[in-house]
């Protein structure tokens, strides 16, 4: 790999999720200057952030910034911030595994929904024989609501399971094995067909605060709920009272507006909602260092970069 000496990288320790990419970077690049603060008012040296998210204020100290690297999967942490200005290119992580990770976790938690394990588990603390029906999955929709690199391979592994899938998008420029609905005019007849809904949408200015209580009421009565992408997209209020007043039938979350979710929210021993820390799927430490290291290269080169997000829609 070309040298990468040219380039000072700023990584913000927030979680250990961040460390480990820190420490891999570290051991793959020996070489690479790698800094966890600024020290001072600015350092003009930096030329690219490597983070998870990105504190208001930090940009503008950061005179020559020219990659923002998010080092999850979305990069709404670092597109968020009001002072990132326009030059400084934002990419993120991608990496096939991530995709199967995540179709694994959404298919345990539609699974155990829909083969009500924690029925089973009740009765088995019972001591209870008591055989269910088996439910016919070709009769049940899972709607999948973003069909993007993750999106994607969920959705084939729902159908692999049996269950009709169908899928939304913004745009009708990916290929789906599984019909698709495109935009806000198709929204409601995707919503009003989907028993399971799971969001795997990015958090961007049109997707926030979207599942309100005006979409979530489309789904059909007794629908359930897994978000997996950003706690930002579904306004949490809106569900909580659709969970309670019956519409819904549950919700698994793995994301919430405020993380960690604080100890006093209502979802925390809610009977109904499951709640897991952001641990749906994580990229691979090692595909994600490289591929932060290959677009330092690109950079250099004035090549195009990997997996760079479209700053004009947000993802
Ligand atoms: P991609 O960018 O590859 O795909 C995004 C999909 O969402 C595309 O199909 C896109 O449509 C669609 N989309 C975007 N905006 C809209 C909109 N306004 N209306 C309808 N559809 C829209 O994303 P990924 O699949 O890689 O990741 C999805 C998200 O999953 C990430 O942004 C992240 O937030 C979350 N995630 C969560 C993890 C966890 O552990 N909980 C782990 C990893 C990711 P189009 O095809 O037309 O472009
Ligand atoms: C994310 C990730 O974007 O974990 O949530 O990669």
């Amino acid at each position: 790999m070309q040298s990468t000496k040219s380039h000072k990288v700023l990584m913000l320790l927030t979680s250990d999720f961040v460390k480990s990419r820190y420490e891999a970077l570290r051991s793959h690049a020996p070489d690479l200057q790698v800094v966890t603060e600024i020290e001072g008012a600015s350092d003009p040296d930096v030329t690219a952030l490597f983070a998870f998210k990105l504190p208001a204020g930090l940009a503008s100290r950061l005179p020559n910034l020219r990659l923002a690297a998010s080092v999850g999967a979305g990069a709404d942490g670092i597109l968020t911030a009001p002072d990132l200005p326009a030059k400084v290119k934002v990419t993120r992580a991608v990496e096939p595994g991530l995709g199967l990770s995540m179709a694994q976790f959404v298919s345990l938690q539609i699974l155990r929904h829909f083969r009500s394990l924690p029925l089973m588990e009740q009765q088995h603390k019972a001591s209870e024989w008591k055989r269910l029906a088996v439910p016919d999955a070709s009769q049940v929709t899972v709607g999948v609501m973003g069909l993007g690199s993750i999106g994607s391979v969920v959705a084939d592994a729902l159908v692999a399971l049996g269950f009709n899938v169908i899928a939304w998008t913004r745009t009708s420029a990916r290929e789906a094995r599984v019909p698709v609905f495109v935009g806000e005019s198709q929204k409601d007849d995707f919503l009003s067909q989907s028993n399971y809904l799971v969001c795997l949408l990015p958090f961007t200015p049109e997707t926030k605060g979207s599942l309100d209580r005006a979409s979530l009421r489309k789904l059909p009565k007794g629908s359930f709920l897994v978000n997996v992408a950003r706690g930002g997209i579904v306004v949490e209020d809106d569900l909580l009272s659709l969970v309670n007043d019956g519409h819904l039938a549950g919700a698994a979350l793995d994301v919430f507006a405020t993380e960690p979710l604080p100890a006093d929210s209502p979802f925390w021993h809610h009977e109904r909602i499951l709640v897991t820390p952001h641990i749906a799927a994580q990229p691979t430490v090692g595909p994600v260092v490289d591929q932060f290291l290959e677009n330092l290269r690109r950079l250099e080169q004035g090549q195009p970069l990997l997996n760079e997000v479209d700053r004009s829609v947000g993802y």
